[in-house]
């Protein structure tokens, strides 16, 4: 299997996010990538390609305008605020119910852009998350070309990140933005999100789409990140109604849970019947995960990865939370060969 990598994201390295009430050391590190790149190597797994530059046009297929311009230029609108300072961009006041959203200063745009404080932008955010999304398309075009599988090592994550909104350590969404680029090839794509956390922004780019199937397992949102959206009873509108499926599962599903709803998704994803499958492969719902409450282990990615290559599509994975350092190379990998092996 060939994965997509770009060095880039070495340079988006959030110190801190603002969480549980204070200012507390950042977990999406740079490290998490980079020891996933070390285990594909050492695995034998396939080549690590540098990916293509695709340009503005398949983002903008996915995002507003004003949020890409907004995001191009948001670091340095915030060291012109704060020149004396060297902390990273962080919203601290947002538009509430009854008042407007605005984005002509720094501040303004922040927290209209935002949806939590946990994200911070850093000088090498936004050549970061354009790099990750550069990496999702080349692995879209290794699956359109004919790869029966890739693996993009995306960082900064993704599927939180909506049309105009960003949050959950995440930008840009890479999995949207290579689903609709598939798309605008002529494939008809699912996209499946294992991340603990329910992929709020890619739910809500294809929420009112037939064409682009979605469904996720993840911690029910009634107790869980992101708080406001992931229910079950979000099935998708208008003619998107029926190819919105969430299947939120107890603080501590275990494989017997997990792999129930697995096998739920896995059935709707064969009627849907795609062309094309996209894999956002959150690793978090590890026991030992630090900010999360499953409890899978490190052999159960492996079933995983069996379970996903039974559905015999052209494959697309896409790497996105998981924050256990010691054990994220292995799990990761082990889906990779779980998949391979079948
Ligand atoms: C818990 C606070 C949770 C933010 C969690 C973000 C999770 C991000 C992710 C991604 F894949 F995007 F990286 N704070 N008290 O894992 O879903
Ligand atoms: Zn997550």
């Amino acid at each position: 299997m060939k994965t997509f990598y770009s060095p880039l994201h070495v340079e988006h390295a959030p110190k801190e996010e603002f969480e549980a009430g204070r200012l507390s050391p950042a977990v999406e590190v740079p490290e998490r990538a980079e020891r996933v790149r070390r285990r594909i190597e050492e695995r034998k797994l396939g080549p690590i390609l540098a990916p293509q530059e695709f340009g503005d046009e398949p983002i903008l297929r996915v995002h507003e305008p004003a949020f890409i311009q907004f995001m191009g230029g948001a670091y340095d609108q915030w060291r012109r605020r704060y020149p004396q300072d060297t902390a990273d961009a962080i919203p601290s006041a947002w538009p509430g119910r009854g008042m407007r959203p605005q984005h002509g200063d720094i501040e303004s745009a922040l927290g209209s852009y935002a949806f939590d404080t946990a994200t911070p932008i850093t000088r090498g955010t936004w050549s970061g998350a354009r790099a990750a999304a550069n990496v999702a398309l080349s692995a879209a075009q290794g699956v359109a070309e004919g790869e029966h599988a890739a693996f993009a090592l995306t960082r900064p994550p993704g599927h939180h990140a909506a049309a105009d909104v960003f949050g959950g350590y995440c930008y840009l969404n890479n999995v949207a933005i290579a689903a609709q680029w598939l798309s605008d090839r002529g494939m008809r794509p699912a996209i499946l999100d294992v991340d603990y956390h329910h992929g709020n922004g890619t739910q809500s780019i294809f929420y009112g789409r037939n064409d682009v199937l979605f469904v996720s397992i993840h911690a029910d949102p009634s107790f869980a990140f992101p708080h406001f959206l992931g229910f079950a009873n979000e099935r998708g509108e208008g003619a998107g109604e029926d190819f919105n499926l969430n299947l939120p599962l107890e603080r501590h599903a275990d494989w017997a849970v997990y792999s129930k709803a697995l096998a739920t998704a896995g059935n709707r994803i064969r009627e849907f019947s795609p062309d094309v499958l996209l894999v956002s492969l959150g690793l978090d719902t590890f026991e030992a995960d630090p900010i999360s409450h499953f409890r899978l282990k490190a052999e159960n990615y492996l079933r995983m990865g069996e379970v996903i290559a039974r559905l015999r599509k052209p494959t697309l994975f896409a790497f996105e939370g998981g924050y256990n350092l010691d054990a994220l190379a292995e799990i990761t990998v082990n889906v990779l060969e779980g998949f391979a092996i079948r």
